[in-house]
């Protein structure tokens, strides 16, 4: 593959999408090596095919507001691809959503859905829909709104969503009511479903913990324990909660977590009932994170601050893409952190890994650490399919000893440098691409 060129056409095709061509150029920088030296890969013009997805839907939402007036927002599902399995991905509703951010979510969640073993392709969708400062009867007419054109491109066997940001339990709750009572059937179309309704256990968790568990995996490769370490987290999100829980359970000390408003440090650490009012917080839905420190006597509230000016040894981006930039990356380094574990879907930017990976700070991309939500989420679509529940014990083993065991050693596989150190980046996107490619390659031109 020339990379020049297609650097250059995803540019000229692509304009007015910097986040798209941020995602697509990592992927075609780590790959072109591998590529090249199997040549099947451009015979079959498989990564020009990548850079396209297989179907965008771009629709109106039109709902009523509590004070009567008419609000108008728009709606996309990016089916990117199908090649292993069902599209499968989150939808988003947060102002700044455009049909930009959606295809580089929706092209990262391909290779990410790979990675976990699973059979699910690649999809993202959602609104620029704001849920904040929405009363619950608004948000409910807005699903409804948007399920009603979104259904007809969906189904267990087609296509099935899941939350990401501003999309949570009550979301997924307001859109599965109107699929059922438009389509009549009680099926697994979307994923993070409540636990009587189909849902799965670990999945609230599943984020957060399978990030943990992938951290585990990197400090066993430097020899290195858990115990003890340092932790900083941006956001107090549903990620956010539930790395904080498992970083409590194996004895490493959250000391700082953030939010829009700033961030929140607490040297007796983040623990317990503490963790809990993350999620209280999350509920209000108001975006700070200054009433923590008004909550507990030994949280500090520090405001329009980033969170990685605080010293620690595990940084772990769990708010949004591009919340890391190559300025907090040098902070990070000169502070002495160690690891980096991208929980958002490409928290830093560009410049930032470049950094990390020069000072040999071991890095996790998002699409192999965070992937253990949209996996659990696969395991719910296979407990719907088998009409059964599994147990928090089985679910939680197979997250953790399967699905991310899988995807750290397939990183380190594709991604171990002569020298030793393992550039996961690299790591995850071959191996990621590989069975896509493949699948590809064996069904022919379709797509
Ligand atoms: O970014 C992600 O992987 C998710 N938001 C989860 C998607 C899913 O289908 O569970």
């Amino acid at each position: 593959m020339d990379i020049k060129k297609l650097v250059a056409e995803l540019e000229a095709k692509n304009p007015g999408q910097p986040l798209y061509i941020q995602a697509a150029k990592e992927v075609l920088e780590t790959i072109a090596d591998f590529v090249n030296k199997n040549p099947k890969y451009d015979k079959y013009a498989i990564v020009e095919r990548l850079l396209e997805p297989e179907r965008i839907v771009k629709f109106k939402v039109t709902w009523v507001d509590d004070k009567g007036k008419i609000q108008i927002n728009r709606g996309y599902r990016v089916q990117h691809n199908m090649a292993i399995g069902p599209y499968k991905g989150g939808l988003r509703f947060h102002p700044a959503v455009t049909e930009d951010t959606l295809k580089f979510l929706a092209f990262e969640q391909t290779f990410k859905n790979s990675l976990t073993t699973l059979p699910m392709g690649g999809g993202k969708g959602g609104s620029d829909f704001d849920p904040q400062g929405k009363s619950d009867a608004e948000v409910m007419r807005f699903c409804q709104s948007f399920m009603t054109e979104l259904q007809k491109y969906i189904g267990p066997e087609t296509d099935v969503p899941a939350g990401d940001i501003g999309v949570g339990g009550r979301e997924i709750g307001f859109m599965y009511g109107q699929y059922k009572r438009l389509r009549g059937q009680h099926v697994g179309v979307l994923t993070g479903k409540g636990m009587e309704w189909g849902g799965s256990q670990i999945r609230p968790e599943a984020t957060g913990y399978g990030a943990v568990y992938f951290l585990e995996g990197m400090l066993k490769e430097n020899k290195d324990k858990i115990k003890g370490k340092r932790v900083v987290l941006s956001g107090y999100g549903n990620v956010a909660w539930g790395a904080a829980l498992k970083l409590e359970e194996l004895g490493a000390k959250v000391v700082a977590i953030s939010g829009p408003d700033g961030y929140i440090v607490d040297e007796d650490g983040i623990t317990g009932k503490k963790i809990e009012y993350m999620d209280e917080l999350l509920q209000t839905r108001n975006n700070v994170v200054e009433p923590f420190a008004k909550k507990f006597k030994s949280a500090t509230f520090v405001k329009g601050k980033k969170v990685w000016e605080v010293k620690c040894d595990i940084a772990m981006p769990c708010a949004i893409q591009n919340e890391l930039d190559a300025k907090d990356a040098k902070l990070l380094i000169k502070n002495g952190c160690k690891y980096v574990v991208e929980t958002s879907n490409m928290g830093c930017t560009a410049e930032a890994v470049a950094e990390l990976q020069k000072a040999k700070v071991a890095f996790a991309p998002g699409k192999a650490a965070n992937a253990g939500g949209v996996a659990v989420s696969g395991l719910e679509m296979s407990q719907n399919s088998q009409k059964l529940q599994w147990t928090r014990e089985e679910v939680d083993d197979y997250l953790k000893n399967r699905i991310m065991a899988s995807i750290h050693a397939n990183c380190v596989k594709y991604g171990k440098e002569t020298d030793g150190y393992i550039n996961y980046v690299k790591g995850a996107n071959i191996a990621g691409f590989i069975k896509v490619a493949d699948a590809m390659i064996a069904q022919g031109i379709a797509y």
